[in-house]
């Protein structure tokens, strides 16, 4: 007998919203993610054979037909997952014609997944597009990103170029750089098919006055992505707390250096 409850991925997401919650960045119930799995992967598993409800998602998901989402809960805290999995967060497979998601797992009290689903699967169906790999979106409230809103123009060549230069990591990590939407109201499709769009070409989106979305082909990677981002942002706050004056920083010939070096392509229109 192996419950779904004492699996890998309930152990990956407990552990992944604790930490983000601990870093700050998702107070009250701000903050989701959501995992994709397949049949295969759950097929191990001997308490996921009946539907407990459905849930309709207001959007045509049909390209995600028969894919599985460990997902958090609307209105559910990431300081709680780690205690009550089972409540604060679901297994959900979506139906075959994309209009619903079924519920095999999770739940238990009767929540159901994140308001912002829709970016979610949005978001999925884009990356998948781009990257067989694909299976994590995760949202939080990163302090310093989001104060970045505020100071900095929005725009993507200059933010990008900004937070590669805070720290070598960052190229690295993010060389596509980060793109960014306008300030919308958040749990809509509408902010869900305008971040899903710029995930074509980023791996992290910008929500002004709000947060990050970021996406990974694991719950670590897409995390360590949204870590190596927020650091570069709270040096760049740390900076301006030290007097703004930057004596010396890393030029354009080094981070073009740094991205030979480890053999990645730095998005050409924000380092030529
Ligand atoms: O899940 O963060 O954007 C709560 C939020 C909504
Ligand atoms: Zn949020």
């Amino acid at each position: 007998m192996t419950k779904f409850a004492d699996s890998k991925y309930v152990k990956a997401l407990c552990d992944i919203t604790f930490r983000s919650y601990d870093h700050g960045w998702d107070e009250r119930n701000g903050g989701n993610v959501s995992l994709r799995l397949t049949a295969a992967e759950l097929a191990e598993f001997d308490d996921l054979t009946e539907v407990k409800r459905t849930y309709d998602l207001g959007f045509d998901a049909s390209e995600l037909a028969g894919q599985y989402f460990l997902v958090t809960g609307s209105g559910r805290y990431f300081r709680n997952v780690i205690k009550r999995p089972e409540l604060d967060s679901g297994l959900v497979k979506i139906t075959a014609d994309g209009s619903q998601a079924e519920l095999y797992w999770g739940f238990e009290d009767g929540a159901k997944p994140t308001s912002e689903f829709p970016t979610h699967l949005m978001s999925h169906i884009a990356r998948l597009k781009v990257d067989p790999n694909q299976r994590v979106v995760m949202h939080c409230h990163p302090t310093n990103f989001i104060a970045l809103s505020f100071t900095q123009a929005l725009d993507e060549r200059k933010l990008s170029r900004l937070l590669w230069q805070m720290q070598a990591e960052s190229l690295v990590v993010f060389p596509e750089g980060v793109g960014i939407i306008p300030y919308m109201t958040p749990g809509t499709n509408e902010i869900g098919a305008k971040t899903a769009a710029k995930m074509t070409d980023y791996r992290v989106v910008m929500w002004p006055h709000h947060g990050i979305f970021a996406v990974g082909a694991d719950l670590d990677e897409t995390f360590g992505l949204i870590e190596t981002v927020e650091k570069a942002a709270l040096i760049y706050s740390q900076i301006m707390a030290q007097g703004g004056q930057i004596k010396q920083r890393i030029t354009d010939d080094q981070l073009k250096e740094l991205a030979q070096a480890f053999g990645v392509e730095a998005n050409p229109k924000f380092l030529a």
